[in-house]
């Protein structure tokens, strides 16, 4: 039996999938109204083809509690945030998971870390907790890292089809944590030792991180010297070795604006780059507020309660909103302005997390003049044409309409 531990955007559909797959699965989380809504037959968040993938889980009969359950394999898959001074993982759920484990877990049995963790986390936080307890790892106890990659928006697919990493201390306990991912997952499966693994995932977000800002950094040149970056990064990307990511306004999510801040925080003096990326990453935000600042004089608008932030979330098309470039201008407006009366929207989220929210597209163009473009949900990109007459600010080359401002 395996016993998923957290079961958030990760843990969930891992847990569902491997159900789903013949494997007997509980599901654990600490969150008693998360498990009560799972048990209620509805799931948490929304992902495409997660209803279904749920359903059959639910046939197939995977349990939910938030207790911790007896099982032969764990699967851990808790937030892991960085502190905000040191930039260090912040292993704290990591190792209360761990410790929960430890209290149910009989001899044998193999604790898999999903969570994406610095490199030397298993090492630094894990190991010493185990042996404490009076655990042998290796004996009593058996460690992996299998980091997930993958992509909100495209979950389902991904998890079927992405290859897999897996770290662990000894062949044939990567043949056992091989052997069940491999149940459901048709990608190749690579076997390496823990800390390579760890670095390997931080690694892989780090080089998108640093993609994207060097779009961004472009954006800002293109904009000081009036150049049209999207043409020269199209016309660049027709180079055979050339691939330019998209500017935006920020790069949000929990993984991607996270995961660089571990090697910042491990390797202060080494990692310049990955650092330079993260402040120009971080700096967009601020750099949408001025264009939408300009644009307002150029326009001869005073009224900010005229603005409309088109989408709350991090990307198009989830309802995912942790560390939205969105909620990083509200809050930055708030901060300077205190009070913010812009008004905000998106078709995803349908709860109010921010003043001023308004839950219909047409009453929220209504009570605007100018609409910033935030996030490139499929919504706007089919109603296109509903943002006629309005001044656009597109900070995601969606609209091609006249009036239309970019980054
Ligand atoms: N973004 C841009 N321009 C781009 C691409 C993205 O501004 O060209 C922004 C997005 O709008 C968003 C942020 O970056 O705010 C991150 O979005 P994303 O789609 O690049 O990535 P995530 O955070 O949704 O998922 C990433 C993926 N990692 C990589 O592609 C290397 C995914 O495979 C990982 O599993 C996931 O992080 C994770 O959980 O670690």
């Amino acid at each position: 039996m395996v016993n998923v531990i957290g079961l958030g955007y990760i843990g969930l559909p891992t847990a569902l999938m491997l159900a789903s797959h013949g494997i007997e699965v509980q599901g654990t989380d600490y969150n008693k109204n998360l498990i009560n809504t799972l048990k209620e037959g509805q799931t948490t968040f929304k992902e495409e083809g997660l209803d279904e993938l749920f359903s059959s889980a639910v046939k197939a009969g995977i349990l939910f509690s938030s207790e911790y359950q007896v099982a032969d394999i764990y699967i851990v898959s808790v937030s892991t945030p960085y502190d905000n001074v040191s930039k260090k993982v912040n292993a704290k759920y990591l190792k209360k998971a761990v410790e929960c484990i430890l209290n149910v877990c009989p001899k044998g049995a193999i604790i898999i870390i999903e969570s994406t963790i610095s490199p030397g986390t298993i090492d630094r936080h894990v190991r010493p907790l185990i042996k404490e307890r009076g655990f042998i790892v290796g004996s009593d106890i058996h460690l992996a890292h299998a980091p997930e990659r993958i992509i909100p928006g495209n979950m389902i697919y991904e998890l079927l089809h992405n290859n897999r990493t897996i770290g662990v201390d000894s062949k044939e306990i990567g043949e056992r944590v091989k052997k069940l991912y491999a149940s459901f997952c048709q990608g190749e499966i690579e076997i390496t030792d823990i800390r390579t693994a760890e670095m390997t995932k931080v690694v892989e977000n780090t080089f998108r991180d640093i993609n994207i800002a060097y779009a961004n950094e472009l954006a800002k040149i293109c904009r000081f010297d009036n150049m049209d970056v999207y043409e020269i990064i199209r016309i660049a990307n027709k180079h055979p070795r050339v691939n330019i990511l998209s500017p935006g306004p920020g790069v949000g999510g929990h993984c991607i604006s996270v995961d660089p801040w571990f090697l910042v925080g491990d390797y202060p003096g080494l990692a310049n780059i990955i650092l330079a990326a993260r402040k120009i990453n971080d700096s967009m935000p601020e750099f949408v507020l001025e264009r939408i600042y300009n644009i307002m004089q150029e326009k001869g608008m005073t009224d900010v309660s005229r603005v409309g932030f088109y989408g709350l979330t991090y990307k198009e098309n989830v309802d995912d909103i942790r560390e939205s470039p969105t909620l990083q201008m509200l809050r930055i407006m708030e901060k300077h302005l205190c009070g913010c009366s812009v008004k905000v929207y998106d078709p995803f989220i349908k709860e109010n997390i921010v003043p001023n929210q308004i839950h219909n597209l047409d009453q929220f163009l209504a009570e605007i003049d100018l609409v910033v473009l935030l996030v490139r949900h499929n919504e706007i990109v089919n109603n296109i044409e509903k943002l006629e007459g309005k001044i656009v600010l597109d900070t995601r080359k969606i609209c091609e309409l006249e009036e239309t401002y970019r980054l």
